[in-house]
């Protein structure tokens, strides 16, 4: 899928670059759709999805539930919009829901949990991001007490972005979801990488995902769709994720030609994850070699990258924009922080020059 075109050297000569694409590593959003894509969404037959008359949306949304195993599914424009409705359709304003400190939905989807849910976040820090049921129990409350809120709902985040691509093992997020059930409350899976955690499992979704509530999962990331995601569930958690996503102005109408590239994403796309997991452990390896810059191999799991600059006494915020101004680009997380992310429009020689790149910043320190 549109790979990068391979570099005629890897050496780190500017005026060769300027004549180079971007290697763009700061996220797996940045991918484009292929031209297989961009035929099948014009040539997508469509209808009106509000009034689920579009077929094609029609039948991605099938085949999302065929994959996942489950009654039905939803088509959404993004994942935020997919976490915010299952959200809404788990809780009531007033509850809580128990998330990792740094999922997703929780940092980075503009407090929508409290802004538009109206619930409390109830969270807890774990270095790679991997809640337990030891870590969520003491957090619930779900006892009848009238003056405290209850927990209503806890997700998970697979694969855990901020943490840095980690895969939940599967028992810990079956164990975890037979605890919560035990005790009345849903669980729902940010999923937005779960084709990734599934490469890295070699477990299909569907066996991942079997014991939550709702599952989320994004089109438009690794899979490389250009817009959309997904969120599956039974019939009746579907219906009122209907209701949900029309209140947040999500109901979409002739939908089918962003569906069409969704579909071909969806059957085609997962196959070749393993390609951008190897990329990111060959960045990751050859990041750690490099004086000064420290990468925590064993977090490195998929197709996320982070690594630490402070052994090079240079600030990440300014790495990152020499990286930019010299064409490779990539987003810092923290002071001495920076992320790469590996995807199907960056290849090999994507990634080696990105490394040239930052070998000649820091040598010129
Ligand atoms: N993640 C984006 C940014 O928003 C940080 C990225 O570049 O990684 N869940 C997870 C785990 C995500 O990583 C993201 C996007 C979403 C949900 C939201 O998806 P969209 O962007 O479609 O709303």
């Amino acid at each position: 899928m549109n790979p990068t075109p391979a570099t005629a050297s890897t050496k780190d000569s500017d005026e060769a670059r300027k004549t180079l694409p971007a290697v763009d590593l700061r996220s797996d959003t940045v991918t484009r759709p292929t031209p297989e894509m961009r035929r099948a969404m014009a040539e997508a037959e469509v209808g009106d999805d509000v009034y689920a008359d579009d077929p094609t949306v029609n039948r991605l949304q099938a085949r999302a539930a065929e994959i996942f195993g489950r009654e039905a599914a939803i088509y959404v424009p993004s994942g935020s919009m997919g976490n915010l409705v299952a959200m809404l359709c788990h809780t009531r304003p007033g509850n809580e829901v128990i998330f990792e400190e740094r999922g997703h939905s929780c940092l980075f989807e503009m407090a929508s949990v409290s802004a538009i849910a109206g619930c409390m976040p109830r969270t807890k820090f774990v270095d790679d991001g991997i809640l337990t049921w030891d870590v969520i129990e003491p957090l619930l409350r779900v006892k009848t007490v009238y003056y405290r809120a209850q927990t209503a709902l806890i997700v998970l985040e697979n694969t855990h972005n901020m943490a840095g691509g980690t895969v939940y093992p599967q028992h810990v997020s079956d164990d975890i979801c037979d605890h919560a059930h035990d005790v009345g409350v849903p669980v729902h899976l940010d999923g937005a990488r779960i084709f990734n955690a599934s490469v890295a499992l070699g477990r299909p979704v569907e066996q991942l995902t079997r014991k939550f509530d709702s599952v989320m999962f994004c089109l438009s990331k690794g899979l490389g769709a250009p817009i959309g995601s997904m969120l599956v569930g039974s019939r009746e958690f579907i219906d009122a994720a209907r209701i949900k996503r029309k209140l947040l102005g999500g109901g979409m109408r002739q939908a089918g030609v962003l569906a069409a590239a969704g579909l071909i994403a969806l059957e085609k796309s997962p196959a070749r994850l393993h390609i951008d997991h190897e990329n990111a452990r060959f960045l990751a390896e050859r990041l750690n070699e490099l004086p000064g810059v420290s990468v925590d191999l064993k977090k490195v799991q998929t197709n996320i990258v982070f690594f630490d600059v402070a052994g090079t006494g240079r600030n990440a915020v300014e790495i990152a924009a020499e990286l930019g101004k010299r064409n490779v680009l990539c987003g810092a997380t923290g002071p001495t922080a920076i992320r790469m992310l590996t995807h199907c429009d960056v290849d090999r020689a994507g990634i080696e020059r990105a490394l040239s790149v930052l070998r000649s910043i820091l040598s010129a320190a």
